[in-house]
């Protein structure tokens, strides 16, 4: 028999899951909307995923497998939905891959069938997360993810040493899942691999992160661009950096690509994630650069500044201070759908059009580096100003 409570908690959820989201009003940079719900929390994720709903089992109706964040979602448009593949992680620390979907994209995103699975080919993995998803130009829906393991090298009293690697599986309908190997690279880890959308030279084209370290990317770092031949045993032989860390910038400390590029005339639009050190701890933003339609890693625009900063309630959550992002969706009226996570906790989704994020990446100034350059920037922008409104 079900319990009386799941029907009361059902109603509440229900309500939830109907709202619709709002531009937040309170927020404007012409670039792109906010809105003022997230559109994902762990309040979505279904009740019978997260209660055994039988009365006789669970007399007092307690959460058995409660869930403690849902967050760095993959996304993709399939069919004339909007989907998240998203990182749901268990009070036990353990991340796990979920099923969103939307039919707007902005609002009333469902998780649905189950927790996503697919042959369990490598023992020592212990931790999945922040799938991208990419549409390649084969007909497959790629899923490259990180697949975590202890550091078989540490010593046996260090318990938190982990090796990130990245992890790929396939599908075409987002139902069965078939689990290839991890893509080799000559670094010892690897964290934010993303899977060009098309062939370059006939083969296979990756965006890497070289790093040396699991949290630190050590005398490595940046996003990388390498070749492989063979999706059935990827292997990657030679990253070349094509976007660096750098001293005072917000990507000083490491970066990292976001969701695949997206095409547009100008160049690849690429969203990354930059990070830099403060007092308080590690600040993760998200910026764009592009990229040549001809030569991939040739980088042709480098707006300076964040894209997007944590914004009011965004900066808290389980890791303050971060926003993150692994999925975007472009329809087919060419806008533009980012989701993005605030502080490893919840999601949510920015709007824009390719053509706005074409006038951001190409026409925002670069970073000059050095304080009076900004300065400098700044008041020949003032004095423009100054004329049209003097005249
Ligand atoms: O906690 C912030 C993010 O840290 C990692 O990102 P990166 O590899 O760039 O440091 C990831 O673990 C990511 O999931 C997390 O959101």
């Amino acid at each position: 028999m079900i319990h009386e409570k799941y029907y009361e908690l059902l109603k509440k959820q229900e309500e939830l899951l109907n709202i619709k989201n709002e531009i937040d009003t309170s927020f404007y940079n012409g670039v792109y909307t906010k809105y003022k719900y997230p559109a994902l929390t762990r309040h979505h994720v279904p009740l019978h995923w997260r209660f055994d709903l039988d009365k006789e089992s669970n007399p007092f109706f307690m959460e058995r497998l409660g869930v403690n964040a849902t967050f760095n979602a993959g996304a993709i448009y399939h069919e004339g939905k909007y989907y998240m593949v998203v990182r749901l992680e268990g009070v036990d620390r353990k991340s796990i891959f979920a099923l969103a979907v939307s039919d707007n994209g902005v609002d009333q995103f469902q998780f649905i069938d189950t927790p996503l699975v697919w042959e369990d080919i490598d023992n020592d993995e212990t931790n999945i997360y922040d799938m991208r998803l990419v549409k390649h130009e084969d007909g497959w829906i790629y899923g490259i993810y990180c697949s975590e393991s202890k550091d078989p090298d540490a010593p046996e009293f260090d318990t938190s040493s982990a090796v990130a690697q990245a992890g790929l599986v396939r599908t075409k309908d987002l139902k069965e899942w078939e689990r290839l190997p991890n893509i080799k690279t000559p670094s010892p880890q690897q964290r934010n691999v993303v899977l060009h959308p098309e062939f370059v030279d006939g083969k296979y084209a990756f965006y890497t992160r070289p790093q040396d370290g699991f949290i630190s990317t050590g005398s490595g770092g940046g996003i990388a661009f390498g070749l492989t031949e063979d999706i059935l045993n990827p292997v990657i032989t030679e990253e070349k950096v094509i976007h660096g860390k750098k001293y005072h910038t917000v990507y000083e400390v490491k970066n990292g690509q976001g969701p695949a590029p997206i095409k547009t005339d100008k160049g690849w639009i690429h969203i990354a994630h930059g990070v830099r050190n403060t007092a308080a701890g590690l600040r993760y933003v998200l910026y764009t650069f592009a990229t040549s339609l001809e030569d991939p890693t040739k980088l042709i625009a480098l707006p300076g500044g964040h894209f997007i900063a944590p914004y009011e309630n965004e900066r808290v959550g389980d890791v303050s201070n971060v926003i993150f992002c692994n999925g975007a969706i472009v329809n087919e009226n060419n806008e533009v759908f980012i989701y993005y996570a605030s502080s490893d906790t919840r999601m949510h989704v920015a709007t824009t059009t390719i053509d706005q994020l074409i006038d951001y990446t190409f026409r925002t100034p670069e970073d000059p580096y050095r304080s009076l350059d900004s300065a400098k920037q700044r008041k020949e922008l003032v004095e423009k100003n100054n004329q049209l409104l003097n005249k």
